[in-house]
């Protein structure tokens, strides 16, 4: 094969992967996934990849390994659903780049440059898992993982810190960095709600102590702040809460801006527990009130999305994340969760079949007498309808 067939071989097989239909499977009545996942590091433009001149890549080598493509914010922009994923290159590092598609289950594309995202103080050593959101002041805000080295951790080479970095947009490529939350714990997965609250910018934080361990960090925060262009939290309270022997035991971190429904805000988390293969993250909903977005007045038992065959295998094993969804008018939903860190899948539902789950799950009992008492409630009212 010559240097020009080589390419144009790689491209009919980049095309066909991006054109790849994808079909709906049944799971429970709750939401369908789809057969494919959206993304993989495949989708990654070959421009991205490959040095595509002969002259100084003979042998057609990729220059630039693209290793993951998974937890992505999400948004409905200019009539295409729009994915803020966050790609990871070879060496570990992750990048925002923008991704679209004209139906939200299948032919997503990458825009052809990554996001250069401005630093903010000592610059990142990593950023990841931007959660995106419209907001009522006219801007597209992004809030993301900011990691850099804990300087202070003499010694101990992984040691790092974690701190949520802010910046808004009005054409999803030029960003205005803002500074950085400030907050007296570090924090990761903070979401910015869509509305002011009580003149307010309002935000579900998740406050730990470390980089990786929560600590006596309890659960999902709520904060308000006077301003995004100087965001300090002076106060914060939990409204979900880790707990024993749930989902949640050992880590609650909120996943995108919630949606508003005509029955309160529809919320996507992700609870994480730890286990003989390691920590094991899931998805559940919860919803809030309409009058007070930080009081929860649903919050159904057990998960919502957790790994499923092939998703449980990746980077980093057991893992269902989600920062990102798409609510259209007509109801639809469209769920954009990622599996082991290595992929970005899609489930599709509607905002009434969320709420319905929402409203007729019965919370979690916290012991294992209850949970069978549940079921039997459901028993009875199979066995009295026959
Ligand atoms: O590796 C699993 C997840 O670990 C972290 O999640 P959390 O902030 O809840 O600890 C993040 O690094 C996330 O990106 C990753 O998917």
């Amino acid at each position: 094969m010559t240097f020009n067939e080589k390419i144009e071989a790689l491209r009919k097989a980049h095309e066909s992967l991006l054109n790849k239909e994808n079909t709906p499977v049944y799971v429970n009545g709750v939401y369908e996934r789809y057969e494919n996942p959206v993304l993989t590091a495949s989708h990654a433009p070959l421009e991205w990849r490959y040095d595509l001149n002969e002259a100084s890549n003979p042998f057609l080598m990729e220059r630039f390994g693209i290793h993951a493509t998974f937890n992505s914010g999400a948004i409905k922009w200019k009539g295409k659903y729009v994915l803020i994923v966050r790609v990871e290159a070879d060496d570990r590092k992750s990048f925002f780049a923008v991704a679209e598609s004209p139906n939200g289950v299948d032919n997503f594309r990458f825009w052809p440059r990554p996001i250069t995202m401005p630093e903010y103080g000592e610059p990142a050593t990593n950023v990841y898992d931007m959660r995106v959101v419209e907001h009522e002041d006219g801007w597209i805000y992004g809030l993301f993982c900011v990691e850099r080295k804990d300087h202070s951790a003499e010694g101990d080479l992984s040691a790092a810190t974690a701190a949520c970095g802010i910046a808004r947009t009005k054409d999803l490529v030029n960003w205005e960095r803002l500074p950085d939350l400030v907050s007296e714990s570090q924090q990761r997965n903070v979401c910015l709600h869509p509305l002011f609250v009580d003149g307010k910018y309002a935000l579900y934080t998740r406050p730990q102590d470390g980089f990786i361990d929560t600590g006596s960090g309890g659960g999902i925060g709520w904060a308000l702040v006077d301003s995004m262009e100087n965001a300090v939290i002076a106060e914060q309270q939990i409204i979900s809460e880790r707990r024993y022997h749930t989902i949640t035991e050992v880590k609650n971190g909120e996943g995108p801006s919630p949606i508003k429904t005509e029955s309160g805000w529809l919320h996507l988390a992700h609870g994480v527990r730890g286990c003989a293969s390691g920590l094991r993250y899931v998805l559940y909903l919860y919803m809030t009130s309409l009058e007070d977005p930080s009081k929860v007045i649903a919050a159904p038992s057990g998960f919502f999305i957790a790994p499923d065959g092939g998703e449980y295998i990746g980077d980093v094993m057991n893992v269902a994340f989600s920062n990102g969804w798409i609510a259209d008018p007509d109801g639809k939903v469209f769920i954009y969760y990622a599996s082991s860190d290595t992929r970005l899948h899609v489930a599709v539902s509607s905002v009434e079949r969320l709420v319905d789950y929402c409203l007729n799950t019965e919370p979690d009992g916290l012991r294992t007498g209850l949970t069978v008492e549940r079921l039997n409630r459901l028993i009875d009212k199979n066995t009295n309808t026959k």
